[in-house]
C-alpha cells in the first residue's frame, strides 16, 4: 500500500487531509506513474509535494539520484542515494514549484534549495513539475507573493540587492531565519534574497541579466526547463500543461 498511513509523520491522515494536500498527492502519483520507469537515474527536489512522489517511487526499485535537499527524504523511503559525480546525466527530474505561469516558467526556491534544484533539473533529460491547484498562474506573481528567490554569495548581498531593485524595480529583502536570529544560510553556505517584483517582466531576459550581476549564484526563475506540469485539482482530477 502507498497510503499516507505508512508515513504519518509527513502526511496527515486521509480523513483530515486538506484539498491542497490531496491535490499534491494526485499530482505526485500521476507524474510517477506516467514517467518513472525501472532503472532510471532520478533527480528529486524538495518541498511537501515531492514527498508524495517519493512515497510512490519508494514502492519501485530504481536508482535514485540525490539532491542534498532531498537526502533525508530519499533515505526515509529506502531509496538509493547517489550524486552527480557518479551520475552526471539524469534521466528524469521531478520537483515541486512555488508558481507556474502559462508558458511553464516557474518560481522555485521558497524552501531555499533553488540552486541545487536547478542543477539537477538542468542536467536531467526530462524535467517534470508537480503542484497543487494553488500554484497555477497566468503570470508569475498572480498567486505567489513572496518574490523570486536569488541565491547570493554572502559578502555581496547588499550590492546585489541594490542592483536588482535599481535595474528592475520592486523590493529586495534578505531572507531571515524563522527565529530572526540571522539570515537563512543555504546548503551551499550562501544567503537568499527575495525579490518582490512590481510588474510582469520578460522573465528569460531578467533571469539572464540577474545572473550576470557579480555575487549572484542563481535565481529561482526556471525558464524553459519544465517539460510538463501536473496540477492536482480541487475536484480530484489532474490537469497537465
Ligand atoms: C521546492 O519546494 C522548491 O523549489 C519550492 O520552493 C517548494 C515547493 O514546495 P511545496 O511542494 O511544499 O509547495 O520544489
Amino acid at each position: 500500500s502507498t497510503s499516507c498511513g505508512d508515513s504519518s509523520s509527513i502526511c496527515p491522515a486521509p480523513s483530515t487531509m486538506s484539498k491542497a494536500e490531496e491535490a499534491k498527492k494526485l499530482a505526485g502519483r500521476a507524474a510517477v506513474e506516467n514517467h518513472v520507469r525501472n532503472n532510471q537515474v532520478l533527480g528529486i527536489g524538495s518541498g511537501s509535494t515531492i514527498v508524495h512522489a517519493v512515497q510512490r517511487i519508494g514502492m519501485l526499485s530504481h536508482c535514485l539520484l540525490d539532491v542534498l535537499c532531498a537526502r533525508q527524504l530519499i533515505l526515509q523511503y529506502g531509496l538509493t542515494l547517489s550524486d552527480l559525480d557518479r551520475h552526471p546525466e539524469i534521466d528524469l527530474a521531478i520537483d515541486g514549484a512555488d508558481e507556474v505561469d502559462a508558458d511553464l516558467n516557474l518560481i522555485k526556491g521558497g524552501g531555499g534549495c533553488l540552486t541545487q534544484e536547478k542543477i539537477v533539473a538542468g542536467y536531467a533529460s526530462r524535467f517534470i513539475v508537480i503542484a497543487d491547484f494553488r500554484k497555477d498562474s497566468k503570470n508569475l506573481g498572480d498567486q505567489w507573493h513572496k518574490g523570486i528567490p536569488i541565491e547570493v554569495i554572502p559578502m555581496a548581498y547588499v550590492p546585489v540587492s541594490r542592483a536588482v531593485s535599481q535595474k528592475f524595480g520592486g523590493v529586495v529583502e534578505l531572507r531571515m531565519a524563522v527565529n530572526k536570529a540571522g539570515p537563512v544560510v543555504t546548503d551551499n553556505g550562501n544567503f537568499i534574497l527575495d525579490w518582490k517584483f512590481d510588474r510582469v517582466h520578460k522573465w528569460s531576459e531578467v533571469n539572464t541579466a540577474i545572473k550576470m550581476i557579480p555575487g549572484v549564484v542563481d535565481t529561482g526563475l526556471f525558464i524553459n526547463m519544465a517539460e510538463r506540469v501536473y496540477f492536482g485539482m480541487q475536484d480530484g482530477s489532474v490537469n497537465m500543461r
